[in-house]
């Protein structure tokens, strides 16, 4: 069966970096790449084609399945966790309505795939915080945390009262170098690869000691990817799959750079508010569910990845 694809929500940090693995993998006209904003350099130099969408503009979604009949959605338009907490009702709404309004338009248009993108910020403060299982307590205290929390409900609840094939993925913090992260609370791990090659130093918003777990970006599409090629009867989860990626602190990311940028500083700020989010997310996860259902295997340690963002960061700034 020859794919379509829509991409929504495709000027993103994980949007633009898909597109153009999809694109890779099935040709860029069978890829729509879609977004609430026109689309980015990046987006526009990722040739095929764009249409501006607004998830929660309900007649517009729906003219926008119905021109193109798409045989897979990749939902990725989201308020992350430390814009949802300045718009807590817009991120709930953004969020929440906007995943209904792809799965009931999916269930409708007999889409066959759906990807939506859960998070790490599911989990909550009474969650144990290192090798965070599957399954335990999810107490989030984030907008964020708890409308991905909910969406997973719904996902596995699209699949078993309409069969509908959703898969999704609980994503640690992102680090890649061809788009900027929007909002979230690991994005001083992005932050600090521009800093240090602009200015030789960084401030970061975590305090030294917060671990969380992050992925490479190229590890997080190949795992994109991944989930969406194995076999139905493979994907035993119909919320949400851990993924552990990498756990560090800013000072072990911090050190990892400074073997390649020897005079790279780094400092702490106090008092943002984005730490006490941090402080209720996981340390480590554990995801051996994704390793035995669909072979999930991760490329990128510390050292690799920030060899990696530098080199390849630094011919673009
Ligand atoms: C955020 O920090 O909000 C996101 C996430 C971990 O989901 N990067």
């Amino acid at each position: 069966m020859s794919e379509k694809i829509l991409v929504i929500g495709a000027n993103g940090q994980i949007g633009t970096e898909l597109v153009m693995a999809l694109r890779n993998i099935h040709g860029a006209e069978a890829v729509v790449a879609s977004d609430i904003n026109s689309p980015t350099y990046a987006m526009r130099s990722s040739t095929g084609p764009f249409e501006l969408v607004n998830v929660l503009d309900k007649d517009n979604l729906h003219h926008i399945f119905d021109k193109h009949r798409p045989t897979q959605v990749y939902l990725l338009a989201a308020i992350l966790s430390a814009v949802g907490e300045q718009k807590p009702k817009m991120a709930w709404d953004l969020n929440m309505t906007g995943l209904l309004h792809i799965l009931d338009f999916a269930v409708e248009f007999k889409v066959a795939k759906v990807f939506w993108p859960s998070s790490i910020a599911v989990f909550g403060p009474h969650s144990p915080q290192h090798h965070t299982p599957q399954y335990c307590v999810m107490d989030p205290n984030t907008v964020y945390g708890f409308s991905k929390l909910a969406g997973e409900r719904w996902c596995e609840y699209y699949f078993n009262k309409y069969g509908l094939d959703v898969r999704s993925i609980r994503y640690p913090g992102l680090i890649g170098w061809k788009a900027n992260p929007g909002g979230g609370t690991t994005d001083y791990a992005v932050h600090i690869f521009h800093q240090a090659l602009k200015t030789g130093k960084y401030e970061s918003f975590l305090a030294e000691g917060t671990a969380l777990p992050m992925m490479y970006m190229d590890d997080a599409i190949r795992a994109t990817i991944s989930l969406m090629d194995a076999p139905a009867e493979k994907i035993s989860i119909r919320s949400s799959y851990n993924l552990a990626g990498i756990s560090f602190t800013p000072e072990q990311l911090a050190a990892e750079i400074q073997k390649l940028i020897p005079g790279f500083e780094i400092s702490y700020s106090e008092n943002d508010p984005r730490q006490a989010i941090a402080d209720s997310w996981p340390k480590s996860i554990d995801d051996s569910y994704a390793q035995n259902d669909w072979g999930w295997q991760l490329e990128y340690d510390l050292p690799k990845m920030v060899a990696d963002m530098l080199g390849n960061l630094k011919n673009i700034i």
